[in-house]
């Protein structure tokens, strides 16, 4: 199969491809889609939270409606939109910044995808099938075993399904990273995105296994009468607090170093400079994964674990902040100087830098053990994470979508459009988080369905709501952006941003080998080292040759089917016999497609040599 032979193909090929497709641009673009449209379901959620908010006493939805848009609308932001955005750009950028071609596990690749958009599917079904999640995206013991309809069932199991996915693909990256780097490319020289996608990936082999296990627990005393978080027949339900945070801390890092990664590629690009102290970056990076680990229980300061723990967890929080403020100036240090273009991109990270330092100051505030006794379940926390999800990583997600844009699909977005996007989020954004602090530090409580006249809570929360209305039209028009350029937008040149990292050595569309011939890489941002010290052209380290390539599979796609539909019965199972029915035919189309993979030999094939000479793409 040539390149040529994939572009010529009828709507049901194309779609074909993508149900069955190894390749990790190709799964990099799955990613992009399923987790854009929940990324636009959970900013519908969210803009029904504030203009249930806008008013006060307001009525436009029931209570408890609103418990389940608002335990929906956390959910599907963590698990559903950012954590597959990230792994989009994960998937799309980092074989190509390490000259590799492929991840080491295409088949795992494609499995974890669809056990994502699987697991993010069946949780959704619950909106159609009795009601949603509605204790909180955190999922409290004993509420969550206590609520009465299947929403927390759809959440176990649901999340259960997305977080082997996630899992694998972490795993993925790590091997990837460690074994299949270009030649030259020492560890010293990765580019810092994929550095921070190696140090997250190994925060998710440490931190979904903990989530692994609480949602098995939750599954056993929902669906099977068991009673581990159940305090009245001897269980705990602290502990689900505790397995919940070992997961839920690392989680924030998970998402929001990669970022940190994006906006450091973005910065160096624009600022046409290396990063400033890179080692210190990398080294900051890897601190704060470790700490990262280390923090669990500041969600918990107000639990009585008594004031010795509150101290050391409040502590180990604050160390967080020293390698988070050497990025900073580095990233500062970095523009200091440069030759800085304010493209879209660089506007992100521009705006990304005061707005995560505000959340980070604030992240100290609620260390303060004893201050958090004021802080705790208030609107403060919410202005708080959403200073950091939300000035950190969907900041992060914009930019690298507008930044790769070019990499992934050939074409360059309209910077014009693009500018409009950055300034109606960043204002609205603004408008409508900070002031969530004072509202927090008023009384207003986290999770309330209304707030009651008079409380001087009326002016905040009305400016709040004008906010995010505002990022709900630079949303739209960074949809519309999007469409345009796909539909009638020029064939962008392969390197528009005059870029350092390798995936800007490409030809343009990408090849689905990649490298022709793997790169040479002689220093750190091997691109411009050619381009300053050599042709322009990176040097090719192998003489062309065969490639070995994966075969396309439908499988992975039947998996994670298998498992949803046994979920479903898993969760119906006490309602009616069909449930059994679909735990039985799930297992079977799940085990049988695992066993059909075992048994059945698929070597991959060859490009050879002679095509690949005549293609004429390559790395020379
Ligand atoms: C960009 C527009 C967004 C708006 C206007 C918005 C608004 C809100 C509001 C009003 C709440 C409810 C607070 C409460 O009643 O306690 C909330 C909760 C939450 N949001 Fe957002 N949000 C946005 C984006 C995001 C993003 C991008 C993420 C994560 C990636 C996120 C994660 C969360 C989480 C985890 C909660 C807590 C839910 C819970 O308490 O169970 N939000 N958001
Ligand atoms: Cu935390």
């Amino acid at each position: 199969m040539s390149t040529a032979a994939v572009e010529k193909q009828g709507f049901g090929a194309t779609l074909w491809d993508y149900l069955t497709t190894v390749d990790h641009k190709k799964i990099g673009i799955l990613y992009l889609l399923g987790g854009g449209f929940f990324f636009l379901l959970g900013g519908l959620e969210a803009m029904l939270i504030r203009l249930q908010l806008m008013l006060p006493d307001n009525e436009l939805i029931g209570a408890q409606f609103y418990n389940e848009i608002m335990t929906m609308h956390g959910t599907t932001m963590i698990f559903l939109a950012a954590m597959p955005l990230i792994f989009a750009f994960m998937n799309a950028i980092v074989p190509l910044q390490i000259g590799a071609r492929d991840v080491a596990f295409p088949f795992v690749n494609a499995l974890g995808f669809w056990l994502f958009l699987f697991g993010g599917l069946l949780l959704n079904l619950s909106w159609f099938m009795g009601g949603a999640p509605d204790g909180g995206w955190t999922a409290y013991a004993p509420f969550s075993i206590w609520s009465p309809t299947h929403g927390f069932d759809f959440y176990a199991i649901g999340l259960q399904i997305t977080g082997f996915g996630t899992l694998m693909g972490g795993i993925n990256f790590i091997v990837t990273i460690v074994n299949m780097r270009a030649p030259g490319m020492t560890y010293m020289r990765m580019p810092l995105f994929t550095w921070t996608a190696l140090i997250a990936s190994v925060l998710i082999l440490f931190a979904f296994p903990a989530l692994t296990v609480g949602l098995f627990l939750m599954t056993f005393d929902r669906l099977f009468g068991a009673n581990f978080f159940v305090p009245e027949m001897g269980g705990n339900e602290i502990i689900w607090e505790h397995l919940f945070w070992i997961f839920g801390h690392p989680e924030v890092y998970i998402l929001v170093l990669p970022a940190f990664g994006i906006f450091s590629e973005v910065i160096t690009t624009f600022s046409k400079k290396r990063l400033f102290g890179y080692s210190a970056m990398v080294f900051a990076t890897v601190l704060i994964a470790f700490f990262g680990f280390m923090v669990w229980a500041h969600h918990m300061f107000t639990v009585g674990m008594g004031p010795i723990a509150n101290s050391i967890f409040a502590i180990a929080t604050m160390a967080i902040a020293v390698p988070t403020g050497i990025k900073i100036f580095n990233w500062l240090f970095t523009m200091w100087g440069g030759n800085i273009r304010l493209t879209t991109p660089m506007l992100w990270a521009a705006g990304f830098i005061p707005t995560f330092t505000i959340g980070g100051m604030t992240g100290v505030m609620v260390a303060v053990a004893a201050a958090d006794l004021q802080y705790h379940d208030t609107y403060f926390v919410v202005a708080h994470f959403h200073y950091v999800i939300v000035g950190g990583v969907v900041f992060g997600l914009i930019a690298a979508t507008h930044y790769w844009w070019p990499t992934m699909f050939g074409k360059i977005l309209n910077e014009k459009l693009g500018k409009w996007t950055f300034w109606l989020f960043f204002i609205g954004f603004h408008l409508t988080f900070f002031i969530q602090h004072f509202l927090g530090l008023m009384g207003m409580p986290r999770r309330y369905w209304k707030f009651l006249p008079g409380q001087e809570l009326e002016v905040g929360n009305f400016i709040s709501t004008i906010g995010a209305l505002l990022m709900a039209v630079g949303t739209i028009i960074l949809l519309y952006n999007i469409v345009k350029t796909t539909v009638s937008g020029e064939k962008s040149d392969p390197d528009p941003w005059d870029g350092r990292t390798l995936e800007w050595s490409l030809p343009n569309p990408t090849p689905h080998y990649n490298f022709k011939q793997l790169p040479l890489v002689r220093g750190l941002d091997p691109l411009w080292v050619e381009k300053t010290q050599g042709n322009g052209k990176m040097i090719p380290a192998e003489p062309v040759n065969d490639i070995h390539m994966p075969n396309n599979s439908f499988l992975p796609f039947m998996m994670s089917l298998g498992l949803f539909i046994a979920g479903l019965g898993f969760i119906f199972r006490t309602d009616s016999t069909m449930g059994y029915v679909g735990i039985v035919a799930g297992l079977v189309i799940f085990f049988g497609s695992m066993i059909i993979r075992s048994v059945k030999d698929d070597l991959g094939y060859h490009i050879h040599k002679e095509d690949l000479e005549e293609e004429g793409a390559g790395a020379e």
